[in-house]
């Protein structure tokens, strides 16, 4: 039996902003694709179909046409709930959605009833584990006690082994794979995981899924080998300027009569890069070298001496895609740059280009006004406050500091 693992499809996401239907379409046509050619049996999507509990009209049109064009390559699809999807919405008409070959495993009630699919070896059980919030699920998985999301995986699990263990009784060998929306220890985030800790450890061990032929895991963002038996496969698209280097993938995992056989990874095609970059504004707009990023998702940071007005707008005319500006001060810290720069200038200059910065350059008489009060705030140091306030107060300062 060949499997298909992709996850955390997250429709209807928007990226800084922008809408990602069209692309979130175009990745899963590419997954429906990779069906047909690579003849997949079952398609499996452990969690985070989409990216809110209501997902809008057009997120659930998109990801209808996903699940139908993946149905008519040729595969039966198992799907279950992640922490971002609602499970009710989710697993709406499930049982006729699974008439039609789009099995759904939302509840705790069905994590112990299993999907069985055949080939010629024989059974193979598709147990769903949908994303448990331990708040929610502890009393009903009966670990009332229960604190961690490692004792309530632990106890979904022991559902799991016990309908296993049962089915291997009354047939020969059942190969199961389990379905999984958790963060398993060694995993690494991406940075686009919204973190499903409430307080408390969030991460349950690899040893939880112990026994199991495969182990299709959802959350985690970029593809990962826990054990040969235990992957994310991350999501379709990058969905954070951190994943712009990253190849996105589906495992192909192939079951043989005794269990897994081999797992292969196949690249999904890049629907539009990510780019980072730094300059100028009129650099970015001219410079050649940043012509591959004109069709790419554009994160800029400008360098300009003064922040540029309405950069986002002008960056748009070269790079239609650009999704964030932000303008850094240069040189770094100006407090610190401030006192390096006047060190060593003699009071009155300092002065007079604070005047010059603030209001325009003051004029030969103003400037002695400035050289009279500041040599006497030098000979009367306590009467610092009195010359300053004078200086502006009347036209001859010395009679203020009387
Ligand atoms: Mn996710």
């Amino acid at each position: 039996m060949r499997i298909l693992h992709t996850s955390d499809w997250h429709i209807g996401r928007t990226f800084h902003g922008v809408d990602l239907l069209a692309d979130q379409a175009c990745s899963l046509a590419a997954i429906a694709a990779t069906v047909a050619a690579e003849q997949v049996d079952v398609v499996v999507v452990p969690g985070d179909v989409y990216d809110r509990s209501i997902p809008s009209a057009d997120a659930i049109a998109v990801c209808n046409r996903g699940f139908e064009a993946i149905r008519a390559a040729g595969a039966t699809i198992v799907a279950t709930s992640g922490n971002h999807d609602s499970p009710t919405r989710l697993g709406a008409l499930g049982s006729f959605a699974a008439a039609g070959g789009l099995h759904l495993r939302t509840t705790i009630a069905e994590v112990g009833r299993p999907v069985v699919l055949s080939d010629a070896h024989g059974e193979v059980a598709f147990y769903g584990i949908p994303y448990l919030e331990p708040d929610i699920t502890r009393v009903e998985l009966g670990v009332p006690q229960a604190r961690s999301h490692a004792e309530i995986l632990d106890a979904a699990m022991g559902l799991i082994r016990a309908d296993l263990a049962e089915r291997n009784r009354a047939a020969a060998t059942v190969r199961s794979v389990v379905l999984a929306h958790a963060f398993v220890v060694g995993g690494e985030a991406t940075g686009s995981e919204r973190s499903i800790s409430v307080g408390g450890v969030e991460t349950v061990p690899l040893r939880a899924f112990d026994g199991i032929d495969y182990v299709a895991l959802g959350h985690l963002h970029s593809p990962q080998t826990l054990s040969e038996s235990v992957r994310y496969c991350g999501s379709p698209l990058p969905y954070s300027f951190g994943e712009r280097s990253q190849r996105k993938a589906v495992w192909i995992v192939d079951l043989a009569a005794d269990g897994l056989a081999q797992v292969r990874r196949i690249d999904l095609p890049v629907v539009r890069g990510l780019s980072q970059l730094s300059g100028n504004l009129a650099e970015l707009l001219t410079e050649p070298e940043f012509a591959d990023a004109e069709n790419d998702y554009v994160a800029a940071t400008l360098t300009d001496h003064a922040r540029p007005v309405d950069a986002l707008r002008k960056l748009r005319e070269r790079f239609p895609h650009a999704v964030h500006v932000e303008w850094v001060r240069p040189e770094g810290n100006p407090e610190l740059r401030y006192r390096e720069r006047v060190h060593g200038r003699r009071d009155t200059e300092i002065a007079h280009s604070f005047l010059s910065d603030v209001r325009g350059a003051p004029n030969d008489n103003e400037m002695k006004w400035v050289e009279r009060a500041l040599a006497a705030a030098v000979r009367e140091p306590g009467r610092e406050a009195v010359a300053a306030e004078g200086m502006f107060a009347t036209t001859d300062p010395t009679e203020m500091t009387a």
